[in-house]
């Protein structure tokens, strides 16, 4: 008799190519889809063009372009040339700018249940609403599944969430989520898998159900699915693609490591408080802090219904005069329905200022804070300085909650004389208007196509084999919850840059060290020292690669976030973990020694020379991950597998 299986298990398992579901396990996975965004898929297509190949391997690899949209100068438009170019040449679909953000234009007209897609873009596990398995990952990761290389993940440990109940008028799929990262935190979820289940799921639709797998990566967790039910099945209808509807749920006497109950009727609107989003509260306990700004988009919580629901509050209504308010709609699809439906002229008419589909303020693209001031999105990070000005305060909450607090200029939820039993009929339309004419499919390869190279862009520098002893110095010693945000910043300024890795390092702890760059190029070989988590949020690899390019040869941290972690192997950078960060001090030299012995150890003996003191730390790593270490990173490591 088969074992009865969860559903992580069950979407993985034709696809494991080697290794066992064994929690922690290396595994070897069969990946169907790809996506990358412009912001990272620039080194993931550079990184695929290095490898020589005549087309992507995939059975689907969709190139978006939703990060960056202001070209402000000639830099970002030469990017999507660039991209639009390879996707010629190799047989890519291209998602134009203006169509929307990759996690929610993927899940409307992409996302297969019951297959894998990798994505160069943290939220990528937000295809979990539809049963498909997500994982996020830097560019150098996706280039290799584009040339057909299986993805090397460890098996999480999978926790169910059972949702019980009916959510309150007024209260927000995004409550569910805040309330799994205040019981999670924002590493609670490592090494685990979230699978959500039970009647409180068929109550929500599929975007509701894609707010939940897309916060719940804020949490650390590797993935999070939804089983495909009736509900799944109404929204591939609503999108004209039924066909795609395979069912998938749990085996009924599955095993799971741990299962957390949720009662959606007794959850009420959180918010989560500057700068982590787990620092959730409920609304009614936080202060009414004075708010400059609410934003209310991203690929968390713009929905047709989400926008909806804000529209119907603000609806014959005018915002506070100090707040100015900016919607962005998160796919052309739901812009044109709310075209429709009159929710785009009662923004309007509210004072709001209604941007582009994209990404946009979530990322600091623009709409950044005044200095000091506050701003409310209804996204799913709020790290210092991620919405382009380091001394302001992002909270984060639901589209009702943003709407209520930009009428009342601070925070609030409700509004005299406003019944929250009228947001109840807003729905998911039973058809969405699929005119696809901004996504150009290139069934057929083209080599004659010549690749469109701005002078921004160069080539990704690569690094050498590990050698057997290095001495470095502590160049920076961190504290806990370092996010990529922190080590590699976005913005504009940044974004236009991630092709040219000598310029953008230069932005490498930018906000907290606007020196390090110049220290650690002095340095040579240098190291980073921090706390637990570091690397969390953002699967942007340039804050591996840009610390290599300026010598960093290992990080010691009592933690790693996963897909940083990652990150550091694919450059060849030594993630150590030590007990206690406070042993180390920056300008400390370090010798580190028998490198070349150390992955089959488990182990790297260092001896800091400044204090003349030896100890032993710890280096996990798979013998996958060992031999990419050992080649100075997953570029060289094909390269020299496929004898390049
Ligand atoms: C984010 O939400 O932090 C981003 C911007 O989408 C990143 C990708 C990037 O840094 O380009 C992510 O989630 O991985
Ligand atoms: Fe874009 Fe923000 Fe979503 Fe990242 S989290 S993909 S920046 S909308």
């Amino acid at each position: 008799m088969t074992q009865p299986m969860n559903l992580i298990e069950k979407i993985l398992a034709p696809h494991v190519l080697s290794g066992d579901m064994r929690p922690g396990q290396p595994l070897s996975l069969r990946v169907e889809q790809t996506l990358t965004q412009d912001a990272l898929g620039m080194i993931a297509y550079l990184a695929f063009e290095f490898l020589g190949l005549p087309a992507v391997q995939t059975e689907l690899s969709v190139s978006y372009m939703d990060h960056n949209l202001l070209y402000t100068d000639f830099r970002n438009p030469d990017d999507h040339a660039y991209l639009m170019s390879v996707a010629r040449k190799y047989g890519i679909v291209v998602s134009r700018a203006g169509n929307g953000i990759c996690h929610s234009v993927h899940l409307a007209r992409f996302a297969k249940p019951g297959k894998l897609v990798i994505g160069t873009d943290s939220h990528t596990p937000s295809a979990g609403a539809l049963g498909m398995i997500g994982i996020g990952a830097g560019g150098m990761e996706v280039a290799a599944v584009m040339a057909g290389e299986p993805l090397s993940l460890a098996m999480p440990e999978v926790v169910r969430i059972e949702l019980t109940g009916k959510l309150r008028p007024g209260v927000n799929a995004k409550d569910i989520a805040l309330e799994i990262l205040r019981r999670f935190g924002v590493k609670g979820g490592l090494g685990l898998a979230f699978e959500f289940g039970g009647e409180g799921l068929e109550t929500l639709s599929v975007p509701e159900r894609m707010t939940l797998t897309n916060l719940a990566v804020e949490t650390g967790a590797t993935t999070s699915v939804c089983p495909v039910d009736e509900e799944a099945r109404r929204f591939l209808r609503a999108q004209g693609r039924e066909a795609d509807f395979v069912p998938l749920t749990a085996d009924p006497d599955a095993a799971y490591a741990q299962t957390v109950t949720i009662d959606l009727g007794a959850l009420e609107p959180l918010l989560a408080l500057p700068h982590q989003p787990d620092k959730v509260v409920p609304v009614r306990e936080a202060e009414p802090v004075q708010v400059d700004q609410v934003f209310i988009g991203s690929c968390t919580n713009s929905s047709f219904s989400d926008m909806m629901k804000a529209a119907r509050i603000l609806r014959g209504r005018h915002i506070d005069p100090s707040v100015s308010l900016i919607v962005t709609p998160g796919t052309r699809q739901n812009y044109l329905a709310l075209l429709e439906s009159g929710a785009v002229e009662t923004f309007v008419r509210a004072g709001a200022r209604v941007l582009e589909c994209g990404c946009g303020p979530c990322v600091g693209m623009g709409q950044a804070v005044r200095t000091g001031g506050v701003s409310l999105r209804t996204v799913n990070r709020n790290f210092k300085g991620r919405c382009g000005t380091k001394e302001s305060s992002v909270y984060i909450a639901s589209p009702e909650t943003a709407a209520f607090t930009a009428l009342a200029g601070h925070l609030a939820w409700g509004l005299e004389g406003f019944d929250p039993a009228c947001l109840q009929d807003i729905r998911e339309p039973e058809r969405y208007d699929t005119d696809d004419s901004l996504i150009l499919c290139h069934p057929e390869p083209d080599r004659d196509v010549k690749i469109v190279r701005g002078p921004n862009i160069r080539e990704i520098p690569l690094g050498d084999p590990l050698p057997d002893s290095l001495t470095a110095t502590v160049a920076i010693r961190l504290g806990d919850n370092v996010s990529t945000d922190d080590i590699a910043p976005s913005g504009a300024k940044n974004v236009a840059n991630r092709a040219n890795i000598e310029e953008v390092s230069k932005s490498t702890f930018e906000r907290i060290d606007p020196d390090f760059w110049k220290r650690a190029l002095a340095l040579g070989n240098s190291v980073i020292v921090a706390g637990v988590n570091y690397g969390q949020g953002s699967s942007r690899e340039h804050a591996a690669l840009m610390p290599r390019y300026l010598g960093v040869r290992a990080v010691i941290a009592r933690g790693f976030a996963r897909i940083h972690r990652a990150n550091l192997i694919n450059f060849g950078i030594l993630p150590l973990e030590c007990a206690d960060e406070s042993l180390f001090s920056p300008g400390d030299q370090l010798l580190l020694s028998g490198l070349l012995r150390s992955g089959e150890r488990g182990a790297v003996t260092l001896r800091c020379l400044t204090i003349g003191q030896s100890l032993e730390l710890s280096l996990r790593l798979s013998p996958y991950e060992w031999a990419v270490v050992k080649a100075g990173g997953l570029l060289p490591y094909i390269r020299a597998k496929r004898q390049l």
